[in-house]
């Protein structure tokens, strides 16, 4: 099995966006691992992504979280990444930190709380139209720990009613996402648990409205597979958050955990029609680097999606579609396995390498002397929004 000129072509169409909060420092709830180095300010997290794409022709838009990546001048900030070769990407907004959102946000039963979150987002739209950026991303913190701690119908009724308020100010060219996970903070309930939830909402609000895929919101052994076949057929998966899970929301480098997972998923990603710049389906990793560099992290992240993208690639879809139809299991299963199996790094390192690009991406950087540079040159890093 070889990448042949078609699989490489879409290759080249790739773009995994990639989260800015991945470069600052992060931790667990135990300890938050300082590393020398470490961006200052969104500008510096957006010099650092920017180095990713160099290496690998692969991340060409930086994704911003608000109030992290706040700053007094967003043009500013959109022609400092154009300038380094990069686009300001997705805008999440957050509305987990402040106090007031104790019992939730745009489900709180306090109309004066709802406001304050709806506002937040109407700025981060503004936010939206100086940067660029196509996507609103909502994850939200909603839920509750007890039984009876709340009415979950009305807290549902509320979440329909404040997203709507904010989709009315949704431009022509732009989207809202909505992120389900299944539990935490919250851990009776969450607001948008699932993708069933997201969908009904994103459903009520109309075709600029779809649903984010956080590989990591899932209980353990969930199809994500089948949701994601589900949410393509249905046409309303706009986004991914890849990552990796090996127990609940572990924001480890994606395809770290299982690797076989992720190519199941890019499997239905291509056949579903989820796959490339026209499907409306925009890869973004969402992942901590607690332990490891941030950069190396970022750039092993890309090249695994890549590298999985290219096996996805490979199945052999006519010999599938016989299989299936002749009722061939085993057949059908070996045609799947043989492309999960395929060693694509050597022929990937080749094509890079053809493309001027460094034929291992980890070594280019690592040969570049951009992290003994920042570690020399950067003094007192933020941290990243969890620990600010
Ligand atoms: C919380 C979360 C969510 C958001 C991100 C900013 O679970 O990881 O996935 O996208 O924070
Ligand atoms: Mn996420
Ligand atoms: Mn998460």
């Amino acid at each position: 099995m070889t990448l042949n000129s078609q699989i490489l072509g879409q290759l080249e169409q790739q773009a995994i966006e990639l989260p800015s909060w991945a470069f600052a420092n992060s931790g667990t709830r135990f300890r938050v691992f300082g590393q020398p180095g470490v961006p200052r300010d969104p500008f510096e997290k957006i010099a650092d992504a920017a180095q990713v794409h160099k290496v690998t022709a692969l991340a060409p838009k930086v994704a911003l979280h608000i109030p992290w990546d706040k700053v007094d001048d967003y043009a500013k900030l959109r022609n400092h990444a154009e300038d380094l070769g990069v686009a300001l990407g997705t805008i999440n907004s957050n509305t987990f930190q402040d106090e007031a959102y104790k019992f939730g946000s745009l489900a709180h039963s306090d109309a004066a709380v709802r406001q304050k979150a709806i506002d937040h987002h109407f700025e981060c739209i503004e936010i939206m139209n100086e940067t660029g950026s196509q996507d609103l991303k909502i994850w939200l913190a909603d839920g509750t720990n007890y039984p009876g701690q709340d009415d979950m119908r009305g807290r549902q009724d509320r979440l329909t009613e404040s997203l709507a308020k904010i989709y009315e100010r949704i431009g022509e060219n732009q989207r809202l996402v909505l992120e389900y996970k299944f539990f935490e903070p919250a851990f009776y309930h969450t607001d948008v648990p699932d993708w069933g939830t997201s969908y009904a909402q994103v459903v009520a609000l109309g075709e600029r409205a779809f649903v984010c895929l956080d590989t990591g919101h899932h209980a353990p052994g969930t199809n994500i597979e089948f949701i994601v076949m589900q949410l393509l057929r249905l046409g309303k998966l706009g986004s991914f958050d890849f990552n990796s899970a090996f127990y609940a929301d572990d924001d480890l480098i994606v395809g770290a955990a299982d690797p076989f997972q992720l190519f199941r998923i890019l499997v239905e990603v291509v056949r579903g029609g989820g796959y490339g710049p026209d499907s409306g389906v925009a890869f973004m990793l969402d992942q901590c680097h607690n332990v490891e560099k941030k950069i190396p992290g970022q750039i092993r992240s890309v090249l695994n999606v890549q590298e999985m993208t290219a096996r996805a690639l490979l199945v052999d879809r006519d010999a599938l579609g016989a299989a299936q139809q002749a009722g061939d299991v085993l057949t059908a299963n070996s045609i799947l396995m043989d492309a999960f199996y395929t060693d694509v790094r050597p022929a990937l390192a080749e094509w890079r390498e053809s493309r001027g690009l460094p034929a291992d991406p980890m070594e280019g950087y690592a040969e570049s002397g951009y992290q003994q540079k920042i570690e020399a040159e950067r003094v007192g890093g933020e941290q990243a929004g969890w620990g600010a």
